[in-house]
């Protein structure tokens, strides 16, 4: 079996593709028939999904750099397996995400300045997770997967039970979401393996996009991700992350086989094109060439290339795009300065159920801390100082 190095372009099994780099389509036995089905303005919502998130992705890494946000983490280059991805999905199936899946989070009607929350450090968490089937994000790499197999593991004793009032049904699926780093934890192989012994009903999406910060994929994997699944019972299919609509066809097939009962596994072989977070300098640990490479299979420019030569959109329609994803971001930039701070002792009094002496210690330091910044002649805390 072939070693995946850095361009994907080496592994012994081809990626699932429909949508060549120059934009062309190629028809596909299995997965053709689920692109045909999708409307003109299915088609089109891909593209105003992908190109909204970049705008704003590029508008929250500038908030970031002028010290509004305390980080932000880029998913530039994720999009289309992510449009795709979640695009084939039903609004009731649960997602788990890790901190990168901000195009499923617009997805499900998260709104930019909900999404920013938690980067601004004014919430945990920007959105209550029962109203748009999306977890909170997960910085804990891999600990989502047990969460979404306990999730699944809930539906099929529901079901089984005879259903519940929250109308969960015997087909309804979980989204595990985690990257190529992340499939080295333990948790990820835990719940895999009960993911298939109990024949869960789980989708497994590992964004392979190279990278685990400064660690190559092929550290991490001597193999195709894909083919692990193998080895916990179940199917893995790669899929070729930068194809929007591949990304959609295998979803929604896998979904399909997912919701009859029993996990499946898709690898998404992408390519994170900035920085892992913005405190992160990627250049040095990857080379400008590798960056240029993908920069030629950029996801949306593929896509766009596709809709305008098959007459699905025209400039008037990118035109339009471009507007509104200007406005979202000028929305986001107003939102920012809007946020009020969270308060020191609702931030750290979720931890424990009952006070804790390690809590209390935590908020003096971090109280004398902030104190620090006031003498200092900055903002204190709730002033709208940046952090
Ligand atoms: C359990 C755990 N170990 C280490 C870290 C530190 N960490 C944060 S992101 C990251 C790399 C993750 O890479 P990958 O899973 O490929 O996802 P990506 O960020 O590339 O999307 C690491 C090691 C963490 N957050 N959690």
């Amino acid at each position: 079996m072939a070693h995946p190095d850095a361009t994907g372009e080496e592994h012994a099994v081809q990626p699932i593709q429909l949508l060549a780099p120059d934009g062309t389509l190629a028809e596909h036995e299995v997965y053709s028939p689920y692109i045909s089905q999708l409307g003109e303005q299915d088609l089109r919502d891909l593209y105003r999904l992908m190109a909204t998130e970049r705008r704003m992705d590029a508008e929250a890494t500038s908030l970031q750099r002028q010290g509004q946000l305390a980080l932000w983490v880029p998913a530039l280059g994720q999009e289309a397996a992510q449009a795709g991805t979640v695009s084939a999905l039903r609004s009731t199936d649960m997602i788990f995400p890790t901190y990168r899946e901000h195009v499923m989070a617009l997805h499900r009607g998260i709104r930019p300045d909900e999404l920013i929350q938690l980067f601004r450090a004014t919430a945990h968490s920007g959105w209550n997770p029962h109203d748009h089937a999306m977890n909170t994000y997960m910085v804990v790499l891999g600990a989502q997967t047990l969460h979404a197999v306990g999730w699944a593991m809930g539906i099929q004793r529901d079901v089984a039970a005879g259903g519940t009032d929250q109308g969960h049904g015997a087909d309804e699926l979980v989204l595990a979401c985690l990257g190529d780093g992340a499939s080295s934890q333990g948790d990820v192989h835990e719940s895999m393996v009960f993911a298939s012994s109990y024949e869960l009903p789980v989708l497994y999406f590992i964004q392979n996009n190279h990278w685990a910060i400064s660690v190559p994929a092929s550290t991490q994997s001597r193999g195709p991700l894909a083919d692990r699944a193998a080895g916990y019972g179940f199917e893995g299919v790669q899929v070729d992350g930068n194809d929007v609509l591949a990304s959609y066809a295998v979803a929604a097939h896998l979904g399909g086989q997912v919701r009859q009962g029993g996990p499946k596994l898709i690898e998404s072989i992408t390519y994170r094109m900035g920085a892992h977070t913005t405190a992160d300098d990627p250049s040095k640990y990857r080379s400008s060439e590798e960056v240029e490479s993908w920069k030629a299979k950029d996801p949306i420019e593929r896509y766009r290339r596709w809709l305008q030569a098959a007459g699905h959109a025209d400039e008037t329609y990118f035109s339009e795009v471009d507007q509104e994803a200007a406005d979202v971001a000028a929305d986001l930039r107003r939102a920012v300065q809007e946020l009020e701070p969270l308060p020191l002792e609702e931030a750290m009094d979720a931890v424990y159920a009952e006070p804790h002496r390690q809590v209390e210690t935590d908020k003096s330091w971090l109280k004398e801390y902030e104190a620090g910044f006031a003498e200092d002649g900055a903002p204190a805390r709730g002033e709208g100082g940046a952090r």
